[in-house]
Order: structure tokens, then sequence, then C-alpha cells
């Protein structure tokens, strides 16, 4: 199965398909969805109406070839630990394996973060027996830098369960920090040489001003909210995120894979509904951002389209901010 496709428009309109996370491996490009079920149940800011159970992979050997869908690559129903909703994925490729990391609720309604193995990037992945110890909340992102060395982001607040977890347990009514207290940061760890478990423990990113003074939590416009990504450019690492509450893509620099972070500026204007989530990557010779909107679908939350779009560079290092819907 296969479309061409274009900037700004859908990749796929076969099914729904959310939180894009890209990656080059074998010199294509592949991409790893969530994958929006098509129902009609109401929505809440629990994200409930997220529902998903499966995800597939999408490729594409160029910019200007039609988009392939290589089917279900991991069904929750063969995921020992898991109880519902699939969100946001990631992949990851190291000692000859590809590697598909994706939160889910376990058994008790907690979301965990997995991991998957298979030899092929189109998959299919499968899923190891437990969750990775230790790991909570959502939307896992990872680095293998030029070390080798490997890195997972995660988190998200609301439905994405961040908050709940400030003491280092999950405490179920638990309430984000006031409005002039820091926020809360995306989390990181480093993963084990398997990529398998957490090698060391998690802790939280820092995302501070140009003074140095940390975003606090009342700032909507620049504080974490979910779908953490880092890349390298320029030898810097580059942390962006979605403010969720004020539906940008931002981003924050660093020199360390582990931060801080300082704050820099937007890179995608908000887009149609409410939830918006990204990936940047670099495939022949040129930068692009992966993110989705609900235009396809008129502007329903949960049914959702991934697309995708040049993304420019600054002299300074910095990103111009991306208009979805250009003129
Ligand atoms: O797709 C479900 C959730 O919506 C993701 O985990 C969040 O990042 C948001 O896009």
């Amino acid at each position: 199965m296969g479309q061409n496709t274009k900037p700004n428009k859908p990749l796929v309109t076969h099914i729904y398909t959310a939180d894009p996370s890209a990656h080059v491996f074998d010199g294509k490009l592949y991409i790893y969805p969530s994958h929006d079920l098509d129902h009609d149940e109401p929505s809440n800011d629990n994200g409930d109406q997220y529902k998903m159970e499966d995800y597939h992979v999408l490729s594409m050997d160029d910019m200007n070839s039609p988009v392939v869908d290589h089917g279900e690559v991991l069904h929750l129903k063969d995921v020992p630990w898991a109880s519902r909703q699939a969100w946001a994925p990631d992949a990851a490729y190291k000692n000859d394996k590809y590697y598909l990391y994706f939160p889910a609720r376990d058994k008790d309604g907690i979301f965990r973060i997995g991991v998957a193995t298979g030899d092929n990037p189109a998959g299919p992945f499968k899923a190891e027996e437990n969750y990775i110890p230790g790991s909570f909340s959502i939307d896992p992102a990872v680095l293998v830098d030029d070390d080798e060395k490997a890195y997972i982001y995660f988190g998200g607040l609301w439905g994405g369960q961040l908050e709940k977890w400030q003491t280092g347990s999950f405490v179920d009514d638990a309430e984000g920090p006031a409005p002039d207290a820091p926020a809360l940061g995306p989390i990181v760890a480093e993963l084990t040489d398997d990529m398998l478990t957490f090698k060391s423990e998690p802790k939280e990113i820092s995302i501070v001003d140009e003074d140095g003074n940390p975003i606090v939590a009342g700032d909507e416009d620049r504080r974490f909210f979910e779908g953490p990504w880092v890349h390298k450019y320029n030898g810097l690492y580059y942390l962006s995120y979605s403010t969720g509450t004020t539906h940008k893509i931002v981003y924050a620099v660093s020199e360390n894979p582990q931060g801080p972070f300082v704050f820099k500026g937007t890179i995608l204007t908000p887009v149609i509904g409410w939830t918006t989530h990204h990936s940047i990557v670099e495939f022949q010779d040129k930068w692009y951002l992966f993110y989705h909107d609900c235009e396809f679908s008129d502007g329903v939350n949960h049914k959702r389209s991934v697309k995708f779009t040049e993304l420019t560079y600054n002299e300074d290092g910095t990103i111009q901010t991306i208009d979805p819907y250009p003129e």
C-alpha cells in the first residue's frame, strides 16, 4: 500500500496516525506513529479518548516517494504486562537490533514504558515480558549518541501521570507544582548496553531561561507538558517538547544530553486539534519536522494524521518557527 505525500498533508489517510517518531535506518526514512482508533466516544482531560491498541510502521525511500504502511508490528494483546492505551512510541537501533519503546497502562492502570525488539526496522517487534523496571509516565524518546551511549527521555502531565511521581512513587491524587514553582521537567535515564533496562536512576531534566532561572509551572508558553524529543545539531543537544495547554512545540538547548537545557523558542505554532507532538530528523541532507494534526478528521482530537514539513536553522543554530498552515 502506498501513496505519494506532500509537505503539510497527511502521510496516510487509510488509518489515523499520531505522535510520529522519525528515524533514518539503512538509508530509508521510517516513521513510528501511534495508531488512533476511529471511534466516537467522548473526550476528557485524562485522555481516555486516546485508546490505541497497536502500532504500525510507515516508511519512505525519499521525501517524494510513496509512503509504505508495513502493517501492524505490535499489538497490546501480545504485551504481557499491558492493559490499554498504546500511546506515543519511539524506535532505536543498536547491537544489530531494532527496539520499539512504547508507553501503555499496566494492569493497575499506571502508565509504564515497555520495549519490544526486532531484526527489521519495519517490524515485527516482540515485547519483553515486563515493562522497563523503574519506568513511569509516557512518551519515550531515545537518543543513541555518537559515543553509542543511549538515553531515554520520557514524561507527560495530566493523563500522562508525571505529577503523580514527584515523591518517587505513585501518588494517585498528587497535583502539579504551584504556578510560581519550577515546572516539572521531562525525565532522562541512560539505557544499559542491551537497551532493555535503565543503567542510571531516572532523573528530572531542568529547563531554564537565558538567565539560568528555572521555567516555572505557571509559564504555560514555555514549560514542559509532554512529548520530549532530543536531537543533535552541530554538537549541541536540542530538547523539543509540547507545551500542552498552549499547544506549541518549543525547544531548549544544552551541551549535555542530560541538561540543564536553556529555553530558546517556538518550533511549531498550534495545529488543529488539542495535542501537538513531533520529531525532528535529518534525511538526505535536509532537516524535517514530523508532526500531527486533526485537519483530515475535521478537528476530532483523537483522530489525528501525521504530516511533515522542512525545518530550517538560522546561522546561530536557532530554529525558524514553522506555521503548519502556510498560505
Ligand atoms: O497519543 C496519545 C498522547 O497524546 C501522546 O502520548 C501525547 O504526546 C499526545 O500526543
